[in-house]
């Protein structure tokens, strides 16, 4: 039986408007916004078209010939207003994650913390835009290299972190000096614009403060995958940051290429747990756990492959089955369930196809069915899935973005470590074990091939202070913390000579 539940697009409506979103924005266009929760339809949405995208993307570039100019802490004022209106909207901008995106309620205000940190580290950062000063071999000479704005930031971002990767890219960018012209998922355009209507209310209150910033800073592009295109081609668009599939990042690199553009590529992952001899076995069922139910298993870092060592196999497993059955799948808006509904037909269709492809294979299947959650048939929930494989092929070598854990038995560790590094993808990993000489092996050369390299807790739930990406088919990108902000400036290296000679490098001489 349906039940309806016509209040969440009135309580998304009403947490629009708080946010500061257009009322008349949501109603009357093409763009139809559903929440997973209950295949609802939130809102109807005016999608732009190639000219108005690419007005967007000259605004942007004009403001961008202004905001360079802007120092940099400065710069860092108005990220450090819009992390204090993040902190302010934090319940309403999570709460619309989790209507949008169908996360449980900590982890769609999880989500506005992730945006509130890069906040608080891009404030930081806008004052340690440092560049080096060099040795030179020239006498009376110094060589230093500057970091530069670097122009118009492309942001493409997926639904699954609807507004989390925007504030990576949005954050850095800005103190950076670059404007930001956002292509955000389609299925989540109403975060977007909340993201949105929150900067403008920090860019209204810097000006207020008598700050000067132009106009098109920031702006977001409702609209599908052309929109997406136009931002790839543009001339004036020197870096895109895309996430997403790696299919996407495969059309996406080549045409950013081809005209000279930079990319950041945050693309698929398969990411993997091994679970040696020494594990803490407790310890490693929650890390697992979380890692590979928690989000429905829609993180590009959720856990998709665990290596168990033989002597822990069979108690370890019961374990995990147990954990896999007791957790309660459905309306992620209510307490005391961990696993909300996949976000939409196609995801569901991805994961029976992966779950029949495995069993094709000789897997053996624990969970995956799809459940009725009260909501009716355009809303889809399933069990998480535990799938028991003799071998390493086809489907798990794929990554399926719904809560599917391979798991495959091991006996000897470097085995298992050739299978792990064994896929294409390269995000994210982890290693439970008490043996130091295995986790530092994992984390050595010839340990885990992954951007990210975890002991003793699981791959997924990143914080925003490390570099976040991978290799291989993840594309190589690196967003948020470390020294990821080099991404999005140029880099210039000066040498001045003070001195009255001209000495010139390697001892060459040209005497006129
Ligand atoms: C993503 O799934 O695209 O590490 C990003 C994590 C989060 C971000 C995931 N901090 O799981």
């Amino acid at each position: 039986t349906k039940i309806s539940h016509p209040s969440l697009a009135d309580e998304v409506a009403a947490i629009l408007g708080r946010c500061g979103v257009d009322g008349t924005a949501l109603k009357g266009g093409e763009l139809v916004v559903k929440s997973p929760i209950s295949g609802e339809t939130l809102a109807r949405l005016k999608t732009v078209d190639a000219a108005a995208a690419e007005a967007a993307i000259e605004n942007a570039h004009s403001a961008f010939l202004e905001w360079r100019l802007v120092p940099a802490p400065k710069r860092g004022e108005l990220i450090r207003l819009l992390g204090e209106e993040l902190r302010s909207a934090k319940d309403d901008l999570g709460r619309l994650v989790s209507i949008e995106v169908g996360k449980i309620p900590s982890e769609g205000l999880g989500e506005v913390q992730e945006m509130i940190d890069i906040c608080d580290f891009a404030v930081g950062l806008s004052r340690q835009l440092y560049g080096l000063t060099i040795a030179t071999e020239r006498n009376e000479h110094r060589m230093m290299e500057t970091w530069h704005p670097l122009g118009v930031t492309g942001i493409i971002s997926a639904f699954n972190f609807p507004v989390a990767v925007w504030s990576w890219n949005a954050a850095l960018a800005l103190v950076c000096g670059n404007s930001i012209v956002w292509k955000p998922s389609e299925k989540t355009s109403l975060t977007a614009l909340a993201a949105q209507a929150l900067f403008n209310r920090a860019v209204k209150r810097f000006r207020q403060k008598g700050g000067s910033i132009p106009e098109g800073l920031s702006s977001v592009l409702i609209g599908a995958r052309d929109i997406g295109e136009v931002l790839v081609d543009h001339p004036k668009v020197p870096l895109i940051s895309a996430t997403g599939s790696t299919a996407m990042g495969r059309a996406v690199g080549p045409r950013v290429a081809a005209r000279f553009g930079r990319a950041i590529l945050e693309l698929g992952g398969n990411n993997a747990a091994i679970v040696t001899a020494t594990a803490d076995l407790d310890l490693t069922l929650r890390g697992v756990a979380f890692a590979a139910m928690g989000t429905a298993g829609q993180r590009c870092t959720s856990l998709r492959r665990l290596f168990v060592h033989d002597s822990v196999y069979e108690s370890f497993i019961a374990r995990l089955k147990k954990a896999y059955d007791s957790v309660s799948v459905g309306n992620p808006l209510e307490p005391g369930n961990l696993i909300g509904p996949l976000i939409d037909k196609a995801a569901f269709d991805a994961q029976q196809a992966a779950l029949s492809d495995a069993k094709a294979a000789g897997g053996k299947i624990f969970g995956g069915e799809r459940i009725d959650a009260g909501f009716g048939k355009d809303a889809y929930y399933v069990s998480p899935a535990l799938v028991e494989v003799a071998e390493q092929t086809g489907t798990v070598e794929k990554e399926t973005f719904a809560p599917i854990l391979y798991v495959i038995r091991y006996s000897n560790f470097d085995e298992a470590l050739r299978l792990h590094n064994a896929v294409p993808q390269g995000l994210s990993s982890s290693i439970f074990t008490n043996d130091l000489r295995e986790a530092e092996t994992f984390l050595s050369a010839r340990g885990s091939d992954c951007g990210i390299a975890n002991v003793n807790i699981g791959p997924s739930g990143a914080e925003i202070g490390g570099a976040f990406g991978g290799e291989k088919e993840t594309g190589g990108g690196r967003e948020s913390g470390s020294d990821a902000w080099k991404a999005y400036m140029r880099r210039a290296t000066n040498t001045i000579n003070y001195g009255r000679s001209l000495p010139l490098a390697q001892g060459v001489k040209f005497d006129i």
